[in-house]
């Protein structure tokens, strides 16, 4: 099987997962920002996550992949159930998280930006939707104190480095891209449960943190 990605991308992530925590054999491609082309062909729509299974039909929507490769790979299957404070917490993280890692996203040798053009795609693209790149970063401090203060929130509900629900389940498949996401920003206070929780998770998953790159 094939999985189209960007590295930034949290909904790559969520797919990454269960590959890496199921244990299934899976090639990673990573398409640079500004290819249309590929994904328009494969789904229709610019748009990754995208499996493309051995039969070579192709499935977009990072949870149907999730769900496609966690009854395939049997096992016991993901607790789907997300406590309503997780579900709040991701609620707020994402009215800033963005902010924060799109301005970062591009100067970190991500694979998706290996070529001017498609920084400037992103750029351009994102601009658009979420503001000046430049004024989200001069404004970070006020984003990390936010952050800083949600981290304190969320130490108490991660009950088991394993899964922060007590085992690996749908709750750690919706918040640990975000958090995957945030280890490329300076000057974050990582709570310690908060940190021990996301680099286990990281092992378990084989999915690396972006804290040897952080701006
Ligand atoms: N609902 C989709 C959302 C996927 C999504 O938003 N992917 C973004 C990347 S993070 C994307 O491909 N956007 C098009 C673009 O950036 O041009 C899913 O869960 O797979």
């Amino acid at each position: 099987m094939k999985l189209y990605l960007y590295d930034h991308c949290p909904y790559c992530v969520r797919a990454r997962m269960i590959f890496g925590k199921k244990i299934v054999p899976v090639e990673n491609i990573y398409l640079l920002n500004d290819d249309e082309d590929t994904p328009n062909k494969l789904i229709g729509k610019k748009m990754v996550p995208i499996l493309v299974k051995d039969d070579g039909s192709a499935m977009g929507e990072s949870l149907d992949i999730v769900h496609y490769i966690d009854q395939l790979a049997g096992g016991t299957l993901l607790n789907s159930t997300v406590r309503p404070e997780i579900e709040g917490w991701i609620k707020i993280a994402d009215t800033y998280r963005n902010f924060l890692t799109l301005p970062r996203c591009i100067s970190i040798n991500l694979p998706e930006f290996a070529t001017q053009s498609a920084i400037d795609y992103f750029v351009n693209k994102k601009t658009a939707i979420y503001g000046d790149f430049q004024q989200h970063l001069l404004n970070s401090q006020t984003y990390i104190e936010r952050l800083n203060s949600d981290l304190i929130t969320l130490s108490p509900l991660i009950l088991s480095d394993r899964g922060i629900n007590g085992t690996f389940s749908m709750e750690d498949i919706l918040l640990f891209p975000l958090l995957r996401n945030l280890t490329m920003v300076k000057g974050v206070e990582w709570t310690a449960p908060v940190l021990d929780y996301i680099n286990s998770i990281s092992r378990i998953t084989q999915i690396p943190l972006f804290n040897e790159r952080t701006i």
